[in-house]
């Protein structure tokens, strides 16, 4: 038996399901924690199945004790007799609906309850046909638009999942890792959609450089973990991992490494207008290297920046090659210096313990602990931007109180940094004061309403250094309503960056509808950032809106949206984005030094 991420996760969130249908208020502990455990699983970089092998289920963040037990024992035995029972008498109809995004716990009960779809072997095609039938607008509680949202939802969940980046990534290092062990790879690299770090990966591709194929090939079939072996040829091969990933690898002689790496890097759309360009030329392409029009002989190159500038053209870094304009970039030397991981100088999306009595989720590191960790990873300043706290459950003293508390507490964090930094991390007192975190900001992820007032007092904005506003409910609102609900939102003085500006999830929901170009416009009048959201399910704002974003000349942050200090290392998912979308360091406010950025504020 093997188990995915995915499915670990989907069994995780049955379970917190099964939870949420019998008891929700005396449950919300063990919701919370389930729910927390079924998203460390979608984000892991490695397979939760090995972890379990090399006995690392509790270096696992977000898995507590008893969770990390009842895996141990689904692991060792196929299933787990404590999951069992939670989630006996609840037909296994309603956790396949739950797969459709927007269906939670509640609404696939009902509709498993009210369409007796407890016999269905597919209830998703019995549910597509109801809805067709106009039968889901008649049950009570819903209507003919939430009919129409779960025919959309359908369709959508139909749609081929792709890997997020993060996971490919983690998976392809690994076979790379693997293949290093074989002395005859001269040279490895990634290539196609993994090179160019696009957001998410249909397979991974390797490309080797080595005077012994046939032994590079015969460590590759030998991967510990692959399945299957689907091709094996002399310079090629394809292999199946057991989490059902297809890994593709290509062994070239050194002397054509370069055109290999051209060629299988990509994109499509890319190689299909150098063709077009190098054509022109007299000069044809393939993975072999470049034929001059009337000569026999096709000439190798060694490393692609020959291939380029023989073309007449710069070298072009694999994240721009989408055929969006770089061609006639690399031509006219306008290839952009693409901001690098090491240009960050600041996290500021950072979610802590501290307790806002927010609806959403709170973090899991306490303050300290993330400037120490954000201190090792050389930043200089980071902004705490917890969820505010809960406009349903709060009066409006109580907000202000909160805040206010919040803010009492950040203002001493400010004061003691020197000290946490020798403590901490056994700096010098000359070290604490010059390297690390110098400065907290005190922030907060605010919800955009759907009329685009903000979830807290106007009042209340006072306490904090600057706001960030996010979409989290009421996603398809029409595009006119959208865009006037962002531009409202951001108005507000204080609010200077847009977090996840389409709020999408990849995989699992479609972001807004805006009229981008108006935000983007109305962020350049009034100097409001956007973010790039880091998080590997996030990535928002996407690649090609960062492209279009960037030539109406908005600036951007970068930000984690950290839950856990762990989270502080996805930053380098969001310089992916950013470069994607062309975007140098004066691009990015926090490129900026502590200074620069305060200056920027109008500190
Ligand atoms: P993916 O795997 O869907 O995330 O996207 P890519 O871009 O990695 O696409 P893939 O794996 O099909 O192919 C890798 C690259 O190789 C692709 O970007 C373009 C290049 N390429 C050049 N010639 C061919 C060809 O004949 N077939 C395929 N499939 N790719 C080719
Ligand atoms: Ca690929
Ligand atoms: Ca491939
Ligand atoms: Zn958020």
């Amino acid at each position: 038996m093997k188990f995915s991420n995915v499915e670990v996760a989907r069994l995780l969130r049955a379970v917190s399901a099964s939870y949420q249908l019998k008891d929700p208020e005396r449950l919300r502990f063990k919701i919370i924690a389930y729910d927390r455990a079924a998203g460390a699983v979608e984000h892991l970089s490695s397979e939760i199945k090995d972890l379990y092998d090399e006995g690392r289920l509790d270096e696992i963040p977000g898995i507590g004790k008893s969770i990390a037990l009842h895996l141990t024992e689904l692991f060792k035995k196929g299933r787990s007799s404590h999951f069992d029972k939670v989630m006996e008498g609840i037909p296994k109809q309603v956790f396949i609906l739950m797969d459709l995004p927007g269906i939670g716990p509640k609404t696939a009960l009902k509709l498993v309850k009210a369409l007796r779809l407890h016999k269905e072997k597919d209830p998703v095609l019995a549910l597509e046909k109801a809805a067709q039938e106009g039968k889901i607008a008649r049950i009570e509680g819903f209507g003919e638009e939430s009919q129409a949202d779960i025919l959309q939802a359908i369709s959508q969940s139909r749609i081929q999942k792709r890997m997020l980046l993060s996971y490919a990534s983690g998976i392809a290092e690994r076979v790379v890792q693997w293949l290093r062990g074989e002395p005859a790879v001269l040279k490895i690299e990634v290539l196609g959609s993994l090179r160019r770090q696009v957001s998410t990966v249909g397979d991974i591709d390797i490309a080797v450089a080595s005077e012994k194929p046939i032994l590079v090939i015969e460590r590759f079939i030998n991967f510990p973990q692959a399945e299957r072996i689907i091709e094996k040829g002399e310079k090629t091969s394809s292999i199946l991992l057991l989490s059902n990933v297809q890994v593709d690898l290509m062994v070239t002689h050194p002397s054509s490494y370069g055109s290999l790496l051209q060629h299988f890097t990509g994109s499509k759309h890319h190689n299909i207008a150098l063709r077009e360009f190098a054509l022109k030329k007299g000069y044809s392409l393939s993975e072999y290297g470049i034929k001059i029009k009337e000569k026999e002989f096709v000439k190798h190159f060694s490393d692609e920046k020959s291939f380029y500038n023989f073309l007449g053209l710069d070298y072009i870094p694999p994240e721009l090659r989408e055929d969006a304009g770089e061609i006639e970039a690399a031509l006219e030397h306008k290839i952009p210096a693409l901001i690098d991981l090491s240009d960050i100088k600041a996290d500021l999306q950072i979610h802590s313990d501290f307790d806002t009595e927010t609806s959403h989720d709170l973090g899991e590191s306490s303050m300290e602990d993330l400037i120490v960790q954000a201190s090792k990873l050389g930043y200089e300043y980071i902004a705490f931007t917890d969820h505010n706290p809960s406009r349903s459950r709060h009066s409006k003293n109580e907000i202000f109180e909160i805040i206010k508390r919040r803010s009492d507490k950040i203002a001493t964090l400010n004061n003691n940094l020197v000290r946490i930094k020798k403590e901490q991390l056994n700096y010098s007192e000359e070290d604490a004061k010059n390297l690390g975190v110098k400065k907290v900001f005190n922030s907060l992820e605010i919800d955009i309403l759907p009329t685009g007032e903000l979830s807290i007092p106007e009042e209340a904005l006072e306490f904090l250094d600057f706001a960030l506003v996010s979409i989290h409910s009421s996603f398809r609102q029409p595009r006119s309503v959208v865009t006037k609900r962002l531009l409202k939102a951001l108005s507000f003085p204080k609010v200077k960056i847009l977090a996840h500006p389409t709020a999408r999830k990849i995989n699992a929901r479609e972001g807004v509808d805006a009229d981008w170009i108006k935000v983007f416009e109305f962020c350049v009048s009034n100097n409001k950032w956007l973010e790039i959201n880091a998080d590997p399910m996030r990535l928002d704002l996407p690649d090609f809106l960062v492209r279009e974003a960037k030539k109406a000349g908005v600036r951007f942050t970068l930000g984690t949206d950290s839950h856990h200090l762990e989270g502080l290392n996805n930053m380098r998912w969001g310089v992916s984005v950013a470069r994607r979308g062309w975007l140098g360091k004066k691009d990015v406010v926090n490129t900026l030094s502590l200074s620069g950025f305060e200056s920027v504020l109008g500190f």
